[in-house]
């Protein structure tokens, strides 16, 4: 079998960004004079909810106690995320944060070699934008042939939304690909839609279930295996 694209996950996949993000919710709550601070420790529990906002909600309501939400705490948590995603940006267009081993290869060669490319992730658009602009230069959109972030869908990962999204924009079947992923919500989300997914790891999510991958890789510095591994004619 051919695989006619590969469709990327982005945070901790392209690239280890979970703690850049995790920083940038820290600034944007003591900002707004919010005591709120995540840790390490606790960041992990909250990477079980997928998306910023959906994030925010998740800890006030299942790890705060004694907080009053305003009556506006939807714009409230909007407004959050909004300047969080300013802090965050700016960290990636100053080069914080650089693609994962192999990444900026890979695509340059599954590009070359005619398959497709893609994207699937929770994350908001403007923050794959500062990423790959910053990894793979000015002209990144040409790479991919679909580009599937954040609000597009209802439902975030591990919902099979975004993938499935994807599959209609690249006008593939779910057979014909295969993905990448680094945690258990992207994993789950991609098999729902019926893609083989491997999976590279990264701290914050090596110790995740990932029983039903293709594999379970510590990252792509050895490309010509991965080559061999997933049959990628390139
Ligand atoms: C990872 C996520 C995202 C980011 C935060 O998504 O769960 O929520 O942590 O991004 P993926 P936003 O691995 O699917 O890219 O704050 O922009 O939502
Ligand atoms: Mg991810």
């Amino acid at each position: 079998m051919t695989i006619k694209a590969i469709i990327f996950d982005v945070d901790g996949t392209l690239a280890d960004t979970e703690d850049g993000h995790r920083k940038s919710f820290n600034k944007a709550f003591a900002e707004n004079g919010l005591d709120w601070h995540w840790d390490v420790a606790l960041y992990d529990k909250l990477l079980k909810v997928t998306g910023g906002k959906e994030r925010i909600k998740y800890f006030v309501s299942d790890f705060l106690t004694g907080y009053e939400r305003p009556s506006d705490f939807d714009e409230f948590v909007k407004h959050l995320h909004k300047v969080k995603t300013g802090h965050y940006t700016t960290m990636l267009r100053e080069g914080a944060i650089p693609l994962r081993p192999g990444i900026k290869q890979l695509i340059e060669d599954a590009y070359q070699a005619g398959i497709k490319l893609a994207i699937a992730t929770t994350t908001t658009a403007e923050n794959v934008t500062a990423l790959l602009e910053v990894g793979l230069g000015k002209d990144w959109e040409k790479y991919f042939a679909a580009n599937g972030c954040g609000d597009i869908v209802p439902h975030k990962k591990p919902a099979p939304d975004i993938y499935l999204w994807v599959l209609d924009k690249l006008s593939l079947k779910a057979e014909d690909c295969i993905a990448l992923e680094d945690s258990n919500n992207g994993l789950r989300s991609a098999l729902a839609a019926g893609i083989k997914t491997y999976v590279t790891t990264n701290p914050y999510t090596h110790r995740q279930d990932f029983i039903d991958a293709a594999a379970v890789l510590d990252d792509l510095s050895d490309l010509p295996a991965f080559y061999r591994l997933t049959g990628l004619q390139i």
